[in-house]
């Protein structure tokens, strides 16, 4: 049995938690309660780095939620979550990584900073919409014609910057692929509600502010 520590609340826990709903895989759930769980020795032994999500399987442990994923599609490849052709497989890595590696990190003042700061404005215009809405191009999906785990990545990322504010209106193509994204009951099941929107905000807010501090100490 696959042992998941999540989460619903985290957007990296979400990318494996979807994984394992749409391919209807049977996991334990453990609930870390990020208020200092993380730090706990029995929660750092399984993972050092003090982040979920972690996927543990039959005591195999995988930390980092791209190579989880990776991991599940690999063991349970039906139904498949990744195109077999170089371009659409290209495409797909593209949208988990300019997502983790662009898209997130500008991310962090539309969570942080106060919805009428500068910081803000500038936040939400720095974001790589454009970017994503060519990738995706005329397809249903960011791979091709089938859900993906570019999708899974990227769409998470972008539906949580709808719901800080960002509007989509610019990119038609996007707006009806989160339709696309939020008809499908795994999205609903795992969809964060306003009041979780606003208590995943003061959460990431704490977390920044212990990282400062321990960067000031060291
Ligand atoms: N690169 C990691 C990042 C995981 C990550 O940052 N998880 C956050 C929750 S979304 C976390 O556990 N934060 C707790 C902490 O930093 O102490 C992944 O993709 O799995």
């Amino acid at each position: 049995m696959l042992t998941f520590y999540y989460n619903p609340l985290s957007p990296n826990a979400r990318r494996v938690w979807l994984t394992l709903l749409e391919k209807q895989i049977p996991f334990d759930p453990v609930v870390i309660k990020m208020d200092g769980d993380q730090y706990q020795s029995e929660f750092l032994a399984i993972n050092p780095f003090h982040h979920i999500p972690v996927l543990v399987d039959d005591g195999f442990r995988i930390v980092e939620s791209i190579a989880i994923m990776d991991y599940l599609e690999a063991k349970y490849p039906d139904p498949a979550l990744m195109p077999s052709e170089p371009d659409e497989i290209a495409k797909v890595r593209m949208a988990q990584l300019v997502t983790a590696n662009e898209f997130f990190p500008k991310m962090i003042p539309l969570v942080c900073e106060k919805d009428d700061s500068p910081k803000r404005q500038q936040a939400q215009e720095d974001l790589p919409l454009a970017f994503m809405a060519e990738l995706l191009g005329e397809h249903s999906y960011m791979g091709g014609a089938s859900l993906s785990l570019g999708d899974i990545v990227s769409g998470i990322a972008i539906q949580l910057a709808v719901s800080l504010g960002v509007p989509l209106d610019a990119h038609a193509n996007l707006q009806q692929w989160q339709h696309r994204l939020m008809d499908r009951a795994p999205w609903q099941e795992t969809q964060l509600s306003t009041s979780d929107v606003e208590n995943f905000r003061r959460r990431v807010r704490v977390l920044v502010r212990l990282r400062q501090r321990a960067a000031r100490q060291s």
